[in-house]
């Protein structure tokens, strides 16, 4: 694992470092937009006081920390695979190029010694999983290790009463971040509830600590809604969504590749809307994560002094 200079050193500092995945730059907007996004998402994150880790695979080797280069690869660089935790070992064997999900990237972070993660929306249970069996890895990566996410709740293109069943099996704790229900995505509330309603980046913090402290294996969703001037409306997402799940199955497109023609044909559907509330709100998890993981590095040194 290559970890970068800076990344190394705030760890060694037990200062706040904020993971980010790379499979939203290379499978989940289009270029150029998708590159722009992943370098706000670590301008904020210093700007709200951590230090952002964008990681993949390069070459077969995995990376904690890319440069402003190497982020611009994974963006326009064609055939770049789609790296889940199963896929890891064939991408690092073959020396391959690997953009990785929130699964994988979960992994990574756990092994580099970071416990924040910052995406966009998490995957999940699919609609139709009682046909297709469709669960997204990402919720049995939330399960076993101690990374908190920070997302704007799973991608509106899920079944969310499923994904949540699932996330509650699993032992991950699910918290909101100043909203009275689940993050829907682009449509802000789902009317789902939380296990619980947190207000400030300190409370989201001492709730890690206490899982930590425990201890208790496993790791914790943030779900923080998009910004309300940023949000769609409801009931035209739904049809979008309707409509664009409908054209995936007629194609028959399954497995990994679901995600992505979803996310690309809804950005058409929306004539691009989707895509700007997208990168609203990963911005806006950035500002809130960055935070969570700066209040959660304080309480960690402040416990070790006393
Ligand atoms: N959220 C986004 N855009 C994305 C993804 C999430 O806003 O592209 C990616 C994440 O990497 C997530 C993956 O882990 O989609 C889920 O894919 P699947 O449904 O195939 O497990
Ligand atoms: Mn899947």
């Amino acid at each position: 694992m290559r970890v970068n200079q800076e990344v190394k050193a705030a760890l060694e500092k037990g200062e706040a470092v904020v993971a980010l995945e790379s499979t939203i730059i290379s499978h989940g907007m289009p270029y150029p937009r998708n590159v722009e996004t992943a370098l706000l998402v670590e301008k904020t994150v210093r700007e709200n006081g951590a230090v952002p880790a964008t990681m993949g695979i390069i070459g077969g080797e995995p990376v904690i920390g890319m440069s402003p280069d190497e982020i611009e690869e994974f963006g326009k660089r064609k055939g770049i695979a789609k790296v889940s935790k199963r896929d890891l070992p064939i991408v690092i064997a073959a020396k391959e190029w690997g953009a990785t999900t929130v699964s994988a990237t979960i992994l990574l972070a756990q092994r580099a010694g970071i416990e924040v993660f910052v995406t966009g929306g998490i995957g999940g249970v699919h609609r139709g999983a009682e046909e297709s069996w469709d669960v997204s890895r990402d919720l049995y990566e939330l399960g076993s290790e101690p990374v908190t996410v920070v997302c704007a709740g799973a991608k509106a293109i899920l079944d969310i009463a499923k994904t949540l069943e699932v996330l509650e099996t699993q032992g991950v704790t699910v918290l909101s971040y100043r909203s009275p229900t689940f993050a829907n995505f682009y449509c802000r509330e789902s009317g789902f509830p939380v296990d619980r309603v947190c207000q400030s980046p300190e409370e989201v913090a001492s709730i890690i600590k206490a899982k930590r402290d425990f201890p208790l294996t496993g790791g914790i969703l943030v779900a923080n809604p998009c910004p309300e001037k940023d949000a769609l409306p409801h009931d035209y997402m739904d049809k979008i969504i309707a409509d664009a799940v409908k054209e995936a199955d007629r194609k028959g497109i399954k497995g990994k590749d679901v995600t992505p023609f979803l996310l690309k044909r809804i950005v058409e559907l929306t004539g691009g809307k989707s895509l700007e509330t997208n990168i609203r709100l990963v911005a806006n998890n950035a500002k809130i994560g960055a935070r969570i993981a700066v209040s959660y590095a304080a309480m960690r040194r402040g416990g070790k002094d006393l």
